[in-house]
């Protein structure tokens, strides 16, 4: 199947309309091997003290530089500019883990168990912006990769209960296929999965979510002074500790420093 891949860098006319169409992009080239590899490298750090089972850990940025420099990375920020303007943070950042010879995930949008955003209204509002970056080559079905549906997130009615409770295929889901280094950027409300891993290597995936700025974080209940302390002022921008006069009507929030 054909990618919905798009340039890195400035968000362009035609990347928003292929966004609004699929409700993802596919941005190659993003990472070198080299550092699509030291950040698989870090991964398997953040991960070596638990089991080795299908895993998702937050806050990799404080103790791994290679995955702290993702945070912001040229490539995608212009894009998440793009799409929520001039004010946003990120929200959580998962490091994914799915053993070598795992099976498919469960399908889902991404979303909340408190007033989902499929609540809030419709079509489902972009409120969760995900880039995912391969850590590993997934240039054919089977190796790990994330699989969509693409269109979802305009789609009135759930996926059918019985395909997710057997965790079944349809025939409109698409498996991204793409190299090492490559950038997945999805709308929270597009339905999605994990897909089979035949390989013999465990696969990481870093997913990187941004949000607008009144939401709140997900994989931390407080920065960490000491990170704030070291970390770039854009990045400590995007933990949302910009300024935030106290002012009403939404008016209070500062851009991001973009320079
Ligand atoms: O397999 C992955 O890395 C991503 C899992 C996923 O779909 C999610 O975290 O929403």
């Amino acid at each position: 199947m054909m990618n919905p891949e798009v340039a890195p860098g400035p968000f362009t006319d035609l990347d928003r309309f292929v966004f609004e169409s699929w409700g993802y992009l596919v941005i190659p080239d993003v990472l070198t091997p080299a550092e699509a590899e030291e950040a698989y490298e870090a991964s398997k750090r953040l991960h070596a003290s638990r089991e080795r089972a299908f895993g998702q850990i937050g806050q990799g940025y404080h103790t791994e530089p290679s995955l702290e420099r993702l945070i912001d990375h040229a490539a995608v920020l212009p894009k998440v500019r793009g799409l929520f303007g001039d004010r946003f943070i990120l929200q959580a950042s998962w490091n994914t883990m799915q053993p070598a010879h795992a099976g498919v995930g469960g399908w889902h949008q991404d979303g909340s168990s408190a007033y989902n955003f499929n609540q809030v209204g419709y079509p489902v509002p972009l409120i969760q912006l995900r880039a995912s970056f391969l850590l590993t080559d997934q240039l054919e079905p089977g190796t790990g990769n994330m699989e969509l549906i693409p269109g979802s997130h305009r789609s009135q009615v759930p996926l059918p209960a019985d395909i997710r409770a057997e965790r079944g295929d349809t025939p409109i889901g698409h498996v991204i296929c793409a190299p090492i280094g490559s950038v997945l950027l999805f709308h929270n409300g597009v339905w999605h999965r994990t897909y089979r891993h035949d390989g013999d290597r465990d696969r990481y995936t870093a997913h990187y979510v941004y949000s607008p700025p009144w939401v709140r974080a997900a994989d931390r209940f407080a920065n960490s002074e000491d990170f704030l302390e070291r970390t770039t002022p854009m990045r400590r921008a995007l933990m949302g500790e910009f300024e935030r006069p106290d002012a009403p009507y939404g008016a209070s929030y500062q851009p991001l420093p973009f320079g």
